[in-house]
């Protein structure tokens, strides 16, 4: 067995890692203060490479394996929740459905400006009633003669609403299948199509420089050509991409708590309480101990369930148990991490404070927790 990661993965690591610490570390307590999506840093991780990760270079992607895409994204969550949002939502469900499920046509008009960073794509799936309930979606494309009439809307949809959104895949109700349940196919609908609204949302507690959207759509019109896929296959396509997008939340959860640790270890060590760094007492260095412990678990396991992606197997189980383990592992490194801080850690001053906001969207977001172990028990056979 070979855990060593390839030359190229090690570079994109150091380059990730260096530009997220000049780049975005000086400015993410600021853009979370002021709940501010910025353009430049946008531009910046564009540049950088970080959009289009696995899209082939034919669409104008990086052509990279998973595991770098995940590498990448872990680094800027060890730096910042917001940034990391943007970049993992951009790729994983912005592009995922476009370049999974898209006609040659379809992905020639939308992936290469995805790829290049110079626009965003938002991915429609959540509404106000159906949440954990995907498959629960009210919002309907009737298909007439020169097109689709959408009429509804989502709730919480990242990168749809900025000045370089694009568009969004929307899950929508199409019919009736022959059981009875409801057919649910994927549309595409671009900004700017008469009917269609993307609202910013405001007041979130955490990752409050990412994106965030209310969508309206209201007898929004769009031609019978925006169907992605085969008609009916909507839902399969959302699951299938939050299988992926799932690896991604997984990285933010396991940068976010590497970002916690290294901030926690270098505290403890210059904190001096009782003639001595607080780190040299025991209960604090278990607690240290720990929090690495519980990191290096959490990479073998999200590592080994993309390089089950990346050589083609079935990663859907070992997505969901990384993403909920990733989670889980953030929320107990920030909590050790804001403990260690003591009231430091309680200061807006301090990025720990940040993180231990920004961690609970993880364990919320692309399938609560409880969605998680719902997944795994059903593929273990258990429910
Ligand atoms: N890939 C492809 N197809 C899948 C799939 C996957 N990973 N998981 C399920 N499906 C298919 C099933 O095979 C089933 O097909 P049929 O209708 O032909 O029988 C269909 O999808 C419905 O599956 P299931 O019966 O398991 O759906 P449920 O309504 O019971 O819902 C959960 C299952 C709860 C797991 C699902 O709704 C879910 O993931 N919810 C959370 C959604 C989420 O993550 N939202 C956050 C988005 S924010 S980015």
């Amino acid at each position: 067995m070979d855990f060593s990661l390839s030359m190229e993965q090690e570079i994109l690591r150091n380059s990730v890692r260096d530009f997220a610490e000049k780049e975005i570390k000086p400015v993410a307590g600021e853009l979370d203060e002021k709940e501010e999506f910025s353009y430049d840093t946008m531009r910046k991780m564009a540049e950088l490479g970080l959009f289009g990760m696995f899209v082939s270079e034919r669409y104008g992607g990086q052509g990279m394996d998973y595991v770098s895409y995940i590498i990448a994204t872990e680094e800027i969550a060890r730096v910042d929740g917001s940034h990391a949002a943007t970049v993992a939502a951009g790729n994983s469900l912005g592009i995922g459905p476009l370049y999974y499920f898209g006609n040659d046509e379809q992905k020639e008009r939308y992936l290469p400006k995805l790829c290049s960073g110079s626009a965003l794509w938002g991915f429609g799936l959540t509404e106000p009633n159906a949440g954990s309930d995907a498959s629960n979606s009210r919002t309907t494309a009737v298909l007439k003669e020169d097109g689709w009439i959408i009429n509804g809307s989502k709730i919480f949809i990242t990168n749809a609403s900025t000045e370089i959104s694009s568009g969004v895949t929307a899950l929508c109700r199409s019919g009736t299948r022959e059981d009875g349940r409801p057919e649910l196919s994927c549309i595409l609908v671009e900004n700017g199509t008469p009917g269609y609204e993307a609202r910013e949302m405001h007041g979130k507690m955490m990752w409050r420089a990412s994106n965030t959207s209310e969508l309206y759509f209201d007898d929004c019109r769009v031609a019978k050509e925006n169907l992605l896929g085969p008609r009916g296959n909507g839902f399969y396509q959302m699951m299938q991409t939050l299988d992926g997008g799932r690896l991604s939340v997984g990285a933010m959860g396991l940068g976010g708590a590497q970002g916690c640790f290294e901030l926690a270890l270098r505290y403890s060590k210059e904190r001096v309480q009782f003639g001595k760094p607080i780190s040299n007492f025991q209960v604090n260095a278990f607690k240290l101990a720990d929090m690495a412990l519980e990191i290096e678990c959490a990479r073998l396991l999200l590592y080994k369930a993309c390089w089950l992606r990346d050589n083609d197997k079935p990663f859907s189980k070992e997505a969901a148990m990384a993403k909920l383990h990733c989670s889980e592992v953030m929320y107990r490194c920030a909590n050790h991490a804001v403990q260690l801080h003591g009231g430091y850690g309680l200061m807006k001053e301090y990025d720990v404070e940040r993180f231990y906001r920004d961690q609970k969207l993880l364990e919320v977001g692309e399938g609560t927790s409880e969605v998680q172990r719902i997944v795994i028990s059903r593929l273990i056979g258990a429910l």
